[in-house]
């Protein structure tokens, strides 16, 4: 079996490298400049075809071609029976319930700061979006204590996202967390002792390994 990630370091990627060291797996990872068009850019007519957006992950199995960060990490877990995502159907139900949140709410306010500071070309930029993007993440960071366990039990003392194991769930989450904390959106202190106690995780650092 081949597998091959397709990403750079600091980005959305990290979720599925992260994902696969923790299902240890073997893989070759390919770090990519997002905005070229040589043969390691994004942009090439090559990783075009793999992925037409020339964006970051794709994860490339054998003649299998995956994009999108979260559907990644699932498949990543299809892949492995290290059962890092749960199966029972409701318990499955919840991490998809915040998975989905993430995706689509928690990080999405990230993204439209990504956007308008740097990501898309100067003249679709609108610097006032900025202010409701903090709005929204302050938003979506209340309802999330609603949604995970880790109010109950902090990460540190035990808990996770999910309960008291560690699931996909915790990737996804942690690596939004770090995102804000580098976009230097407020994020409380909970979250990044949470976010600290699973990037010391021997998966997460050998992750790390791969870009520094
Ligand atoms: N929803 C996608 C988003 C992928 C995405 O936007 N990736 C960024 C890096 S985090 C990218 O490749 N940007 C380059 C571009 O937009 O041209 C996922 O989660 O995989």
């Amino acid at each position: 079996m081949s597998l091959t990630l397709y990403g750079l370091g600091p980005s959305r990627s990290f979720r599925c490298l992260w994902a696969l060291e923790e299902a240890q797996l073997d893989y070759n990872f390919i770090s990519l400049d997002l905005a070229g068009t040589g043969p390691d850019g994004a942009k090439s007519p090559e990783y075009l075809t793999l992925n037409p957006q020339g964006k970051v992950p794709t994860l490339v199995h054998d003649d299998f071609v995956l994009t999108e960060s979260a559907a990644i990490v699932n498949y990543i877990n299809a892949l492995t029976d290290k059962h890092l995502i749960p199966l029972a159907p409701q318990a499955r139900a919840k991490y998809d319930e915040l998975a989905y949140f993430v995706l689509c709410e928690l990080e999405q306010p990230l993204w439209t700061t990504g956007k308008h500071r740097f990501a898309i070309p100067e003249e679709h930029r609108v610097p006032e979006v900025l202010q409701t993007a903090q709005w929204e993440f302050e938003k979506a960071l209340k309802a999330l204590g609603e949604l995970c366990d880790l109010h109950a039990q902090p990460c540190h003392e035990g808990g996770y996202a999910l309960g008291g194991e560690f699931s996909f769930a915790d990737i996804l989450l942690a690596q939004t967390f770090n995102w804000a904390d580098r976009f230097k959106f407020d994020v409380p202190e909970t979250y990044l002792t949470y976010r600290d106690t699973l990037f010391a995780r021997n998966a997460a650092i050998a992750a790390l390994g791969k870009f520094a």
